[in-house]
């Protein structure tokens, strides 16, 4: 093995690399100018200047495609570089327009499925074609040019001579793939779980290189060609099965209706665990204002979001649909162009004008396409904001509330017709590192002790300072003061009379395990987690990290307090019982709403996650292990079991191939013809 290594060894540095480039004049002239048309659109658009790791991923995928030049003989090769030139300088060129026009990069399925391209050819008219934009275009003429030259030196018959083709193409392939390699093992693994959801394109771009992302955009827009070969009609099947044994339409109990014709707003409220509402530090809330509105309005304290790896995105899509994400790929990304039944649309169904507001950009999770197919009319995205502060993930939440507002009251003052609104909030983001930016709020412990004269004094331990869970509160407190100077500023603009606000965490912090073990086992003599042999040890396992990931959901308006819907609901309940649930409460229900109106419950509500595990009032279920954890005293049977993990397993499905095989536009054909008697 040493032997070997040090013949490799001998090998490089022996190597005659002058012969070598000039004999690869025409490779390393394709190679080196994509290279930089590659590193020049990141220039422009993500403005990635440093970053070693997409010029790796770059050399990578141009080495592969180089290796097979060595296919060609020399004179032949030529046409082989012209052919991929054009096609990465048309990708250049198409995502520096794309991207000036859009703020995001081109994808094969949506160009292929939506107007888009239609819009494209807009900018020309509307003059957002730049310059800059055809820089791109040097490539392909220096490689012309440089052919030409090598051909009147007779270049190519002279290579042809000495060049051992085969080896040649073998040693390319075989620096590429140790190119890629040292690529893959520079990614983190928050970089991997992105680029496999494919979070945001921009960020793609960035880390993972224009070429990676391209790559990785035509793998995921067949995904969902191929999860349709198969098993429609068995699908189908169940599907009208499973509706067909469910009861639907409006639940008539003495909510329905309560809201009708009031405007809404939903705010989407990142990242919001429970946790930090019942969260104080020495006597500082963390949320005093979404604590103030849960008990002035109607509170569900036993709330999960139901997400999977398409995180805010499935949350919007769980809120609005009463469906689930799918068990592969993200919904808002890889099936945008399915038909849904949604909250936004049966509420403009009704007479409502239907908008969506965000201070990121618009094609984040694909949200520009997947928000007008919800029934969104329109989507007030970063473009539509002034971005002057900016807190956590871009637009400072703060700032985004009171652009809102202005946003919103004119749409009050102009449309003759109530509003249904959703904000989706930023600032309060993984990893919550901006901590300069949250505040002076402190999460020290104040606790008392004696000293060596006996006397009790108090002191202040560090206690969560400097942890991520410690700066989590940080932000959340940060994003808390955002909402108090939302309720106020909608108050002043009169948008609150006549409105209810819906509050929903999206999804829980993500944060360790071993964070939260310090926070509720802390010593703050030590400064450190107690023994755990000491009695008040509490072990913080996989089931309290599991139940403590539930998030809030508040229904508030400004007189709802002391009334007999200012109230709080214990019953345990999912992202998809949103629509069940508040849909009724003005008016609208979805025939194919998965989860339950929490008022009209007949048994215990199940709350199903993404994963198998599941949630009643009485267990929370482990699906991996399969095994629980009771949450009553009440005994549990080996059938309450069983039951319940069925019915986890078939919603998952049924939601699912509903998702994946479109089966509501399926359906609805099928009605239609019923109708007309075909
Ligand atoms: C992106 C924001 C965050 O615009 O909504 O998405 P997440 O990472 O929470 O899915
Ligand atoms: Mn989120």
């Amino acid at each position: 093995m040493k032997k070997k290594l040090v013949s490799i060894k001998n090998k490089i540095i022996n190597y005659n690399y002058k012969e070598y480039i000039n004999t690869s004049i025409m490779f390393l002239t394709f190679i080196f100018s994509n290279l930089i048309n590659l590193y020049l659109v990141r220039f422009f658009t993500v403005k990635n200047y440093f970053d070693i790791k997409p010029i790796i991923a770059d050399i990578a995928i141009l080495l592969f495609i180089g290796a097979f030049a060595y296919i060609f003989k020399p004179k032949n090769r030529f046409k082989y570089f012209m052919v991929w030139s054009i096609i990465l300088t048309a990708i250049c060129l198409i995502d520096s327009i794309y991207y000036t026009f859009y703020m995001s990069f081109s994808s094969i399925s949506l160009l292929a499925t939506s107007t888009q391209v239609v819009d494209v050819a807009d900018a020309l008219v509307k003059n957002v074609i730049k310059v800059k934009d055809f820089v791109y275009l040097w490539q392909p003429i220096l490689l012309i040019c440089v052919h030409r030259h090598l051909k009147k030196k007779e270049y190519y018959g002279k290579i042809q001579k000495v060049e051992r083709r085969k080896k040649r193409a073998i040693n390319t392939l075989i620096f590429a793939s140790v190119m890629a390699g040292i690529f893959i093992i520079s990614l983190t693994s928050l970089e991997i779980g992105r680029f496999n959801k494919q979070w945001n394109r921009e960020y793609i771009v960035s880390k993972f290189g224009l070429l990676t992302y391209h790559i990785n955009d035509a793998v995921k827009s067949l995904e969902p060609k191929f999860s349709t070969l198969f098993g429609y009609d068995q699908a189908y099947k169940e599907f009208r099965e499973y509706y067909d044994n469910r009861a639907t339409g409006l639940s008539n109990n003495e909510y329905t209706n309560i809201f009708s014709g009031k405007n809404v707003i939903m705010i989407h409220t990142e990242s919001m665990q429970r946790t930090s509402m019942e969260t104080s530090f020495n006597g500082l809330e963390v949320t005093p204002n979404l604590n103030r509105l849960a008990s002035e309005g109607m509170y569900f304290d036993n709330f999960y979001s139901q997400v999977s790896v398409g995180t805010s995105s499935d949350t919007e899509f769980t809120v609005s649909t009463s469906l689930l994400p799918v068990n592969n790929g993200t919904v808002f990304i890889s099936y945008f162009n399915r038909t849904y039944i949604a909250f936004p649309k049966l509420m403009h169904d009704k007479g409502y004008y239907t908008f969506s507001m965000h201070g990121n950009n618009g094609s984040f999770w694909n949200r520009q396409v997947m928000h007008k197919n919800l029934g969104y009319e329109r989507f007030y995205s970063k473009a539509d904001y002034d971005i002057d502060e900016e807190v956590g993930l871009g637009l400072s939440d703060k700032s985004f509330f009171r652009q809102s507002t202005k946003i919103i009251s004119d749409i009050k003052n102009s449309k003759n017709q109530p509003f249904f609104a959703t904000l989706i909030m930023l600032s309060n983001h993984t990893p919550f590192d901006d901590v300069e930016k949250y505040g002076d709020y402190d999460v020290t412990m104040k606790y008392k002790t004696t000293n060596e004269l006996g006397e009790e004094v108090e002191e202040i331990a560090p206690y969560l300072e400097g942890t991520s869970l410690g700066n989590y509160f940080k932000s959340s407190h940060y994003a808390d003061e955002a909402i108090g100077e939302f309720i106020q500023e909608l108050d002043e603009a009169g948008i609150l009379d006549n409105t209810i606000l819906v509050f929903y965490g999206d999804h829980d912090g993500r944060l360790p395990k071993k964070e939260y073990n310090l926070m509720y086992n802390y010593d703050p003599t030590t400064n450190s987690v107690l023994d755990k042999d000491n009695p008040d040890y509490d072990e913080f396992d996989y089931y309290d990290y599991e139940l403590n990931r539930s998030v809030p959901l508040i229904i508030w308006s400004k007189d709802m307090k002391g009334t007999k819907y200012n109230t709080k609901v214990h019953t345990a309940m999912g992202m998809y019982d949103v629509l069940p649930t508040v849909g009724n409460m003005l008016g609208v229900y979805s025939p194919y709403q998965l989860g339950h109106d929490i008022f009209s419950l007949n048994g215990d509500n199940l709350v199903p996650f993404p994963n198998g595990n599941w949630l009643t009032n009485k267990v929370y279920y482990n699906n991996s292990k399969e095994e629980y954890l009771p949450l009553t005293t009440e005994p549990i049977d080996n059938e309450y079991i069983k039951k319940n993990s069925e019915e986890a397993e078939k919603m998952l499905k049924v939601s699912n191939n509903t998702v994946v095989f479109d089966l509501i536009e399926k359906d609805n054909e099928n009605k239609e013809k019923d109708n007309t008697g075909e």
